[in-house]
């Protein structure tokens, strides 16, 4: 889910246009889907605190659980549940179809188990915190204007203008550094 802009001044309207052609040349989706367990998929065996902890979720991701129907299932359940591996009366939602598709829609703490005898308590358990979604890259701070601004025109090969304005760089070139000498060597004197 992507925050929509509810209202812009017509002047930043054209800078959120251009940050959302950004975002859309960068792939954003707003959204990953996360295979629980990796290619292992959800079973006995792998550790799925370190497959937790390789990952940072966050609001509208999905975990998508693979295994054998009936061999395993999901449950949702509080953090105590979590603890102890005893789910009565503390299942939030369960889910058992070999491949369930779980929303992470907002930001906390969600807890799984595999509620088949001996599998919580065996490892199939684990715990992820989700983040708030990023919000979208904003645009460069004001003045939104320099978005406007025409490209200088290219200097003229001979014009005074140029001429002149190298003149200027190259003579502030040399002071900056030469001022600042002065100033050091008057400091120690
Ligand atoms: C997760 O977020 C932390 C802190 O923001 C960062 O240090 C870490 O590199 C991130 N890990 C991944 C896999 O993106
Ligand atoms: C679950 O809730 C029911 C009804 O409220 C209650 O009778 C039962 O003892 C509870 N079980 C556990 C393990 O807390
Ligand atoms: C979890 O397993 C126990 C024991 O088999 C069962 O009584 C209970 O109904 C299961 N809980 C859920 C939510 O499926
Ligand atoms: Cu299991």
């Amino acid at each position: 889910m992507v925050a929509k802009p509810a209202f812009l001044p017509s002047a930043t309207a054209p800078a959120a246009a251009v940050a959302l052609l950004l975002m859309a040349a960068a792939g954003f989706t707003g959204a990953t889907e996360y295979t629980v367990g990796d290619s292992e998929g959800w079973t006995i065996g792998p550790s799925y605190l370190a497959w937790s902890q390789k990952y940072n979720f966050t609001a509208g991701d999905t975990l998508v659980f693979n295994y054998v129907q009936r061999q395993h299932d999901v449950l949702r359940v509080t953090q105590d549940a979590f603890r102890t591996c005893d789910p009565a009366n503390q299942t939030v939602q369960r889910w058992g179809s070999g491949h369930d598709v779980v929303e992470l829609p907002a930001p906390g703490s969600y807890y799984f188990i595999c509620n088949v005898s001996g599998h919580c308590l065996g490892g199939m358990k684990f715990s992820v915190a989700v983040g708030e979604q990023l919000p979208p890259p904003s645009p460069p701070p004001p003045p939104p204007r320099a978005l406007f601004l025409a490209p200088p025109p290219p200097p003229t090969v001979g014009s005074g203008a140029a001429a002149s304005s190298m003149t200027r760089r190259r003579w502030m070139a040399l002071m900056v550094p030469v001022s600042c000498l002065a100033l050091f060597i008057g400091m120690w004197n």
